[in-house]
């Protein structure tokens, strides 16, 4: 996601951080650049004219300021954040419950966006969060869409409401108004409707769109956007903001080789903020929009907050702790934490998607590692940790040849293997310790592969520990990362 466009605002930051003083033309000469990645990403133009235009004048007005500045060119990335983010609408948005529930949410959006599947990750999301949600399925178009639905539904163990099977084709109106009817005997607290889509902007599709809407008055009408259209989502979005109007947008597929400009072009275009992004095919592959955060992730920084959330939630309380704790108080990172955190790892899913979400993790030395790991690795990495004694694990260093060829024989691998492993994890506490006398990663450092986690103590200890710059975006930055 986005790296075309992150690869290239790290260039022109290179290129800026090289130069010690900073110039008028070295201003003109970065938005050119700038101009150039975004159009290149499939920003609409307008938004793109407007955005440059915004940080050459920003970077001009404060110009005096930025040749006081020791380290010139971070004021410039200062100045392209704080307008990334204002381009991306400012603040998350939350959805809005109704005063009085059920909350109504309706999905609309083209065929295949993916409104079905955000309808089971919206009902999963709200579930978790103590809401009763109730589905609703009001694609009556699609032969197989209720079944899916249902499928989906009964997965996240969410009750539906559809027609009956057999029922003729039925109609989709009458289907919601049914449903809100019933979530308020039954006391469902938000009510969540999967509307047909059609293969492009159609009249009839507005008009059921707006049919269903005028029958249910939802307070939330979700437009479903998949971000690998590009300039035709913002095309899209304008058709379905006049024909049925919505509240919010949803970007869906942020997984996929999306050049970004969609998420760039759409707030600011339709002036509706986005709420949701869909990152994959699973349920879990959710989450609210944040436009810092993804600002972050364009400008190449990473996205150590929702790392640091999902290590959190991966790790449960007592383990994060204990982490934190022994990361503190300098206690050796063992092989046996190796292992608690892979299996926390396991909890948070697929390891490359983490590691994505790491500072630079778009820059090619750090995507090369990246690519070379296979998540297949976690397990047999497990495998192998597992048939140490406890002792090898607290104390890799009395690990010899016979110990390393019982191990070998135990789990099924080699000794090459078992070799690499320990080579891999001295490495990784090499990071450790640096880290902790607070070096930040070193420069150039990508993980070793299969050595996600070195990270994670520190992520767990992030929101106490008061680092020397209180962003790590932009402490990744002052390192020259
Ligand atoms: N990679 C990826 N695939 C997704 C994502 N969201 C949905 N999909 C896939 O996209 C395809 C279409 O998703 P649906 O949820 O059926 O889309 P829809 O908008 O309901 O489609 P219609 O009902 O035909 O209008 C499915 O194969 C989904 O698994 C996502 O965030 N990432
Ligand atoms: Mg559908």
């Amino acid at each position: 996601m986005f790296e075309g466009l992150s690869n290239k605002f790290s260039d022109v930051f290179g290129a800026l951080r090289k130069k010690g003083r900073i110039t008028e033309s070295d201003i003109d000469a970065t938005c050119e650049e700038l101009r150039v990645a975004l159009l290149e990403a499939d920003v609409a133009l307008s938004v793109v004219e407007k955005f440059v235009e915004r940080i050459r004048q920003r970077s001009l007005e404060i110009l005096p300021v930025i040749r006081q500045s020791t380290q010139q060119s971070q004021e410039i990335y200062g100045v392209i954040n704080q307008e990334l983010i204002a381009i991306l609408g400012g603040a998350a948005r939350r959805i809005r419950y109704a005063k009085q529930p059920p909350t109504i949410i309706m999905l609309a959006g083209l065929q295949g966006s993916g409104k079905t599947t955000l309808a089971g990750k919206l009902a999963r999301f709200l579930k978790e969060d103590g809401n009763t949600p109730l589905l609703v399925a009001a694609d009556l178009q699609r032969p197989n869409a209720v079944t899916q639905l249902s499928v989906l539904a009964e997965s996240i163990n969410v009750p539906i409401f559809a027609p009956e099977p057999g029922n003729g084709v039925g109609d989709p109106v009458r289907v919601s108004r049914d449903a809100v009817e019933y979530a308020r005997e039954k006391l469902y607290n938000v009510v969540i409707v999967d509307t047909a889509g059609r293969l492009g902007v159609d009249a009839e599709l507005m008009k059921q769109a707006s049919d269903i809407r005028d029958a249910v008055k939802p307070d939330e009408t979700l437009f479903v956007v998949d971000a690998m259209i590009g300039q035709d989502a913002v095309r899209t979005a304008q058709a379905f903001s006049e024909g049925v109007g919505f509240d919010g947008v949803v970007l869906t597929k942020l997984d996929g080789d999306a050049k970004g400009g969609a998420a760039l072009s759409i707030a600011e275009l339709t002036g509706k903020p986005i709420l949701f992004t869909s990152i994959g095919e699973k349920l879990s592959d959710f989450d609210y929009f944040y436009p810092d955060r993804m600002a972050s992730r364009i400008l190449g920084m990473g996205d150590i907050q929702t790392l640091a959330e999902q290590a959190k939630k991966a790790l449960d309380g007592d383990s994060a702790k204990r982490l934190e704790e022994k990361f503190v108080s300098g206690e050796d990172f063992t092989l046996e934490d190796f292992l608690e955190q892979m299996q926390a790892m396991k909890k948070m899913g697929s390891m490359t998607k983490i590691l994505g979400m790491l500072p630079g993790a778009n820059n090619a030395a750090m995507k090369k590692q990246i690519d070379a790991i296979d998540d297949k690795e976690l397990v047999r990495t497990q495998a192998i940790v597992q048939s140490m004694t406890p002792e090898e694990r607290r104390n890799p260093k009395v690990l010899n040849g016979s110990r390393r060829s019982r191990i070998a024989r135990g789990s099924g691998r080699t000794v090459t293997e078992v070799n690499s492993l320990v080579d891999r994890f001295s490495a990784a506490q090499k990071v450790m310790k640096q880290m902790r006398s607070g070096g930040g990663m070193p420069k150039g450092m990508a993980l070793p592969p299969g050595m996600g986690m070195p990270a994670a103590p520190r992520i767990a200890a992030a929101p106490k520990k008061k680092s020397r710059s209180g962003n790590p975006a932009k402490r990744a930055a002052d390192e020259g990362r």
